[in-house]
């Protein structure tokens, strides 16, 4: 299992007042992270062994997906101890996947994948759970891609887009501390300008994470902070941009359009940027997340997925789905809500929290 190693975070580089860009526009602002800010209370003990850390998350994950797990396994009781599996087997397996929300296609291509599988000891609560997480694992292996950041790229534009709620800023934050925790630097950009809130959420990630952040004013023109933020990341050498955007709905073709300018006026600056577009996902909303990914990667080119709130969804089976309608990487999942609750997808781990929660493996 690979986890994020936290490297001994050095302190913030003293920022030289004369080196910093005096934004010409005053609706932008540059907001500098408080250098050595004490971290805000965090819900895990600072000392935590990596086993206790890794034990948080998992146990998070596990009972969001236990609940799936345990709605799989309730569906498959009725093909416990057949000889083998006949037709009306697969077809209540199928089914059984359908409904917890591992989509269509998935399904019957999983079914038909363990209709071939021979089971020399009959079928059991083990061997079909191992045989469907083999399975799983087939169509989430390959999607499971951590983000990598290319360091030729001056800096790598990181674009996070998504319908509203569903963790972008949350998550834009977590790949900050994640970047930094790596020795990268790293800027913030809030290029969601509809609510001053929004913009002040991403402050204080900005704060909790010591990175500075791009801000514009309410109502100011969302692709002129993108703008602005990669003109004030390529003059402070910064190695990443993250630009959060405002949460919107597929439907809203307005907002949809704004998007698409965001996306246009970075590949103005730099042909190669953004490097990634990334769709944030909520992990409890089911299949509707498959036509969120759909209208997105119209006007935003996406690269990767990310979903989050798996600590708590009903319905993460949708990640099988995604990997199996799309096939466009998964680099990360949210597992709560601190700065260290974004874990690499993996898709073994994964496949086989879904698929064996009743065999006590996981
Ligand atoms: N449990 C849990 N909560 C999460 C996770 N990621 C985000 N959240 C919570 O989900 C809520 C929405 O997150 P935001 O990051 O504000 O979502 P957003 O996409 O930026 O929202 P808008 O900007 O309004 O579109 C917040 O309460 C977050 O703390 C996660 O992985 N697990
Ligand atoms: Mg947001």
């Amino acid at each position: 299992m690979i986890f994020f190693r936290r490297k001994k975070k050095e302190p913030p580089a003293p920022v030289e007042a004369e080196e910093k860009p005096q934004p010409e526009n005053p609706e932008i602002e540059i907001v500098e992270p408080e250098a050595a800010e004490p971290e805000p209370p965090s819900p895990e003990p600072a000392d935590d062994s990596e086993a206790e850390k890794t034990g948080g998350w998992m146990a998070r994950l596990r009972s969001g997906l236990g609940k799936t797990a345990r709605k799989i396994s309730a569906g498959l009781a009725d093909v416990i101890g057949k000889p083998s599996l006949d037709a009306a087997a697969v077809e209540a397996i199928e089914d059984t996947l359908i409904m917890a929300d591992l989509g269509m296609d998935a399904a019957s291509r999983l079914a038909g994948g363990l209709s071939k599988r021979p089971f020399p000891d009959g079928v059991n609560t083990e061997s079909l759970a191992d045989a469907l997480a083999e399975e799983i694992a087939a169509i989430l292996r390959p999607v499971e891609k951590p983000l990598a950041v290319d360091d030729t790229n001056r800096p790598h534009v990181i674009l996070m887009v998504g319908v509203n709620g569903s963790g972008k800023t949350t998550t834009a934050g977590k790949l900050a501390e994640f970047f930094q925790s790596r020795g990268k630097s790293v800027m913030l950009a809030a290029a969601d300008t509809f609510r001053a809130a929004a913009v002040e959420q991403l402050r204080v990630w900005g704060e909790r994470t010591a990175t500075p952040v791009i801000t514009g004013e309410e109502g100011a023109d969302a692709a002129a902070v993108a703008f602005r933020a990669l003109e004030a990341a390529v003059a402070d050498g910064m190695d990443i941009l993250i630009i959060d955007t405002a949460g919107r709905l597929q439907a809203r073709t307005e907002l949809m359009d704004e998007l698409a300018k965001i996306h246009r006026v970075i590949g103005k600056q730099d042909e190669t940027a953004p490097h990634d577009s990334i769709i944030v996902l909520d992990g409890t909303v089911g299949q509707n997340a498959l036509s969120q990914v759909k209208a997105f990667s119209e006007v935003a080119g996406l690269t990767g997925m990310i979903v989050t709130k798996l600590d708590g969804s009903a319905r993460g089976g949708v990640v099988v789905a995604l990997a199996e309608e799309y096939g466009l990487p998964i680099h990360a999942i949210g597992v709560g809500e601190s700065k260290d609750d974004l874990q690499p997808f993996e898709a073994d781990a994964f496949a086989m929290a879904l698929a064996s929660s009743h065999t006590g493996k996981v």
